[in-house]
């Protein structure tokens, strides 16, 4: 008897925990609306099945709780109560499945307009490239990465000269428009997540990944490594900022290019091996 008030209590509970739970989704800032549905339609199925399967549990313990002079009677076989348990799971399962399929062909669908971004994950920060005017992101490879080039960009690709790159996890998208995002990681197993974007994909060393998203509110929102990947993945974030297309044209255009980075490097090279003579002539002479 206390195990049936038990139990029901814990559904009671249940229910009462998640209509007053704090922790909800983030409001939604992309075009994945149907990825919510889908998360939507799982719990909805599921907690009809939880409530009612525990309350059935309960009310059973209860009606056939032990009695003096009552005794089981032996049912080894019910073809009837069994069809119709096969069927009910059959069609909750294929409810749970049926938004989550129509969610991850939309997802592996890119729109043929979609514009290119590439995020690149390393232990533990995050960095971003755009293609050049060329519209082509260079290639690249871990191989190629020193001091000057952090990216890894080919030296033998001119595709690669004109990328735009951003040394800071502080990137900017443009609202209403739809983007690729390339993932590449530079050592271990990350995971690019903006929860309102609700799209979230593993970087895995050696391929690239990617998924797409149209953000649709403007804003400033969090990037967060979603994957352990060492002792620093709690600080492992940035921040995307959605702006106006004319504004993130205008902040792309300020953005240093691959060239352009290098030049720099090569001048702060000769700058410092400079000072460095001035600073031992006088002692030689
Ligand atoms: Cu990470």
């Amino acid at each position: 008897m206390a195990v049936a008030v038990i139990i029901a209590l814990l559904v009671l509970g249940s229910i009462i925990f998640h209509l007053v739970s704090p922790w909800w989704q983030t409001p939604l800032a992309s075009n994945w609306g149907s990825i919510d549905t889908a998360l939507h339609v799982t719990l909805w199925i599921c907690a009809i099945a939880f409530v009612a399967l525990n309350l059935f549990l309960a009310w059973a313990i209860y009606r056939y709780r032990h009695r003096p002079g009552i005794v089981a009677h032996y049912e080894p076989e019910n073809a009837r109560l069994e069809k119709r348990l096969t069927l009910w799971t059959g069609i909750g399962i294929a409810g749970m499945l049926a938004p989550g399929l129509i969610a991850w062909h939309e997802y592996v669908t890119v729109p043929a307009n979609a514009s290119l971004v590439e995020a690149t994950g390393q232990q533990w920060q995050w960095g971003f490239r755009f293609p050049g005017r060329d519209g082509v992101l260079g290639a690249a490879n871990v191989r190629h990465i020193t001091p000057e080039n952090p990216f890894g960009l080919s030296p033998r690709d001119p595709h690669g000269r004109d990328d735009i790159l951003i040394e800071s996890a502080d990137v900017r998208l443009p609202v209403d428009r739809p983007v690729k995002m390339l993932l590449r990681s530079k050592d271990v197993l990350h995971d690019f997540y903006v929860p309102q974007f609700r799209a979230k994909m593993d970087l895995v060393p050696g391929i690239v990944t990617y998924f797409w998203v149209t953000p649709t509110k403007r804003g400033t929102y969090e990037i967060l490594c979603a994957e352990l990947c060492g002792t620093g993945h709690h600080m492992m974030r940035g921040t995307v900022t959605v702006v106006s297309g004319a504004e993130f044209d205008a902040w792309l255009a300020e953005q240093p290019t691959y060239t352009e980075l290098l030049a720099d490097a090569r001048d702060r090279a000769t700058r410092l091996a400079g000072a460095d003579i001035s600073a031992v002539a006088p002692e030689g002479r």
